[in-house]
């Protein structure tokens, strides 16, 4: 961080920025979970599967959130991987009673270990 951007910080002109990136299997939990994390007001009745991916923010006194709430699904999970670099923070959900798909999971936490971006 620059003096500027230090100053800027401690006189509270500007917020730093943290990309947070949400994978999991499809089903997993991971768009109810980030609603819960919305101000009552904002949050959403019906959650409905994602497609693709969609973005949401969240903002603290120090911090603003940019999530990205990425979908589950087989045909979108190749998209993942576009998006470790900017993350400074990943959220991997897995959901525990889904015993079938657990190894399915693992295989797919397995390659966000050992990606060179994450
Ligand atoms: N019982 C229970 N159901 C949950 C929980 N979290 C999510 N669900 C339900 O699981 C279903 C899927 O939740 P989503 O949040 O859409 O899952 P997702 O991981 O975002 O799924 P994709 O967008 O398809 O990748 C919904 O019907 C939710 O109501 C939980 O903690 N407990
Ligand atoms: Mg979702």
């Amino acid at each position: 961080m620059g003096l500027f951007d230090t100053l800027a910080s401690w006189l509270g002109i500007k917020r730093n920025e943290v990309n947070v990136l949400c994978i999991g299997l499809d089903n997993s939990g991971k768009s109810t979970m980030i609603n819960q994390l919305k101000p009552s007001s904002a949050q959403s009745q019906d959650i409905a599967p994602t497609i693709g991916f969609s973005v949401e923010r969240f903002s603290t006194t120090s911090l603003s959130f940019t999530v990205f709430d990425m979908s589950g699904q087989g045909r979108y999970r190749s998209l993942w991987e576009h998006y470790y670099r900017d993350a400074q923070a990943i959220i991997f959900v897995i959901d525990s009673v889904d015993k079938m798909r657990i190894v399915v999971a693992k295989e797919e936490l397995d390659a966000l270990i050992i990606h060179p971006g994450s």
